[in-house]
């Protein structure tokens, strides 16, 4: 193979963030941008030579066109084998699990996720090891190290793969297939859940089901498992063409983005589920009959449920949850006497667990619910989990959440954010908090007893890593608590999270209004961060 040594010069701010490197679309046109990163993966990888590389995305403007120079640098660095998603697309839980049906080195995710799309919109680029999941932090790190100090990439002058059609060819001597995006995904699904009583459930006349793939990856894979596989109308699945724009949507599935789905679910002849995906398809919304199911709580329902589902009525080996997502597991997790494990935000802090056989479910309160069958979230396996309760249990989503909490008791839980803040007054509330951390525990503010104040640090119990800096925690002496994190996945400005959680045993407490249960919370998150007088902002931007 003639290989080519094109010069360049590092370029800043390629650190990857939590789940990969998010930019503006015109920011991955610049010249040497991408190649930049993508050799930075390869020059802190070792032992890659003649190994598989599989490279996929979210189908998001730019997507085709990465891949491509993708598919050439990985040629030129040595790679033996490149499966690419026909059409580029493989959805983020797709890629991990060809990633691990292949036995490949790793792999490539084109995606920024619930990010907008389309020229004016984000793009993402992330590694996944040979395990399906998530680089860890040493490896992101190493990565970042490289493109700070780089001075050429590798590539070949060949002319582009046919995406579109599946089967092989070459390019300067590497073996490049073109594999059906949805294929092997459905067929692992297809082994884990009860597809006869799902089916059953939905031929019997009183169900029926709405899924919004909001115009992001998810369509096809929602086609190939609800329609094809079980039955379901066509009609069934909304939105489920992939537009390289999201259709000028925000393809994040929560109750403000997903209006189209929310408006179905609340109207007059609501169907009895609704579910939507994000951009990448690895994040679940679950909604009810004029319903919304928090995503902390429906990991919890998952958990309590799981004896129901044959890949797991064997039992489950523990659970995990992120650190700011609510406590509803670890009660779960306490009735069934397993582990559950406090992990930081992103599903790369999950990988070790599963990988050592600690877990089996786990969850984000971010819309994030996976399993030990890949390393990634995975938004399709939420639904059909779902699915396969509703087809046994013959309840509603609502009748099955409140006797749930009847059990477990509730907690209420809220995230709001507030998006686009300014970077230094986002950065200075958290240096506020930071400042405060010695001094609140034993503060009575506003008659709430603080009992607590850290910033969140994770040691992994499998390899001894320590991650630090994952979010300030405030822990009031009733059980409640505050949460405080900037995101690490947003292109503009800065995102403040604020996560509150309040557990409410009495189930004659469990009808109240999510925002009021935690009024008192909500003023005091504001009162110890100064949010309204440091970012401006009277109200969150989406709340979920
Ligand atoms: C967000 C979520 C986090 C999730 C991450 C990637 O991160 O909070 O739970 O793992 O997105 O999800 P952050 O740093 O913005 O809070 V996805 O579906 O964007 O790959
Ligand atoms: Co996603």
């Amino acid at each position: 193979r003639t290989v080519l040594t094109v010069p360049t010069q590092p370029i800043a701010g390629q650190r990857p963030g939590t789940s990969g490197l998010r930019k503006k679309v015109t920011v991955f046109e610049q010249p040497g941008y991408l190649e930049n990163f993508v050799q930075s993966i390869f020059d802190s990888l070792e032992g890659f030579a003649g190994q598989t590389l599989v490279v996929g995305g979210d189908g998001r403007y730019y997507n085709d066109r990465a891949i491509q120079t993708i598919v050439r640098m990985a040629a030129a660095n040595g790679f033996g084998r490149v499966l690419v998603g026909q059409h580029g697309i493989l959805s983020t839980p797709a890629a991990s699990c060809v990633i691990r049906k292949h036995q490949a080195f790793g792999g490539i995710i084109l995606s920024a996720s619930h990010n907008p799309g389309g020229p004016e919109g984000d793009f993402g680029i992330k590694y996944n090891t040979g395990n399906g999941g998530p680089a860890p932090e040493k490896i992101t790190e190493a990565i970042y190290a490289h493109t700070q100090k780089l001075g050429r990439y590798l590539t070949v002058d060949t002319p582009d793969i046919a995406l579109g059609d599946i089967g092989e060819c070459e390019v300067a001597g590497t073996k490049v297939i073109v594999i059906d995006s949805v294929a092997d995904h459905a067929a692992l699904l297809g082994t884990l859940f009860d597809f006869d009583a799902i089916r059953a459930l939905l031929a019997s006349g009183d169900f029926r089901l709405c899924f919004d793939a909001m115009h992001a990856v998810t369509g096809p894979y929602a086609h190939a498992l609800i329609v094809k596989a079980l039955g379901a109308p066509a009609a069934s699945v909304v939105n489920g063409v992939p537009l390289s724009d999201f259709g000028g949507g925000h393809p994040d599935p929560n109750p403000t983005y997903a209006e189209e789905l929310i408006q179905t679910m609340f109207g007059d002849d609501a169907p009895d589920f609704g579910a939507a995906s994000d951009g990448d398809g690895d994040r679940n919304m679950i909604v009810g009959r004029r319903f919304i199911v928090t995503p902390s709580d429906s990991l919890a329902v998952l958990a309590a449920n799981a004896h129901l589902v044959p890949a797991y009525a064997g039992g489950l080996k523990g659970l995990a949850r992120s650190m700011p997502t609510s406590a509803a597991v670890d009660r779960v997790a306490a009735a069934l006497g397993i582990a559950c494990f406090e992990t930081p935000t992103g599903w790369k802090f999950f990988g070790n667990l599963l990988d050592a056989g600690k877990i089996t479910l786990c969850g984000e309160e971010s819309a994030g619910t996976g399993a030990d069958h890949v390393r990634e979230k995975d938004g399709l396996w939420a639904v059909l989990f779902w699915l396969n309760i509703l087809a046994v249990r013959r309840q509603s989503v609502e009748a099955i959440v409140r006797e749930h909490w009847q059990r477990f008791g509730r907690n209420y839980y809220s995230r709001h954010d507030y998006e686009g803040v300014d970077s230094a007054a986002a950065n200075g509330l958290m240096a506020h908090l930071h400042a405060q951390l010695a001094s609140l525990p034993g503060q009575t503010i506003d008659g709430a007893l603080i009992a607590s104040a850290d910033d969140f640090a994770y040691t992994d119990p499998v390899d001894g890593s320590v991650s630090t800096g994952q979010g300030i925690r405030i822990g009031l002496a009733d059980g409640a608590r505050i949460v405080f994190r900037l995101s690490g996945t947003g292109t503009e400005g800065a995102t403040l999270r604020v996560y509150l959680e309040r557990y409410e045993p009495d189930a004659t407490q469990h009808a109240i209004e999510t925002q009021q249960a935690l009024a008192g919370l909500i003023a005091l998150a504001d009162r110890i961060a100064g949010i309204r007088e440091r970012t401006g902002r009277t109200t969150p931007t989406v709340i979920t």
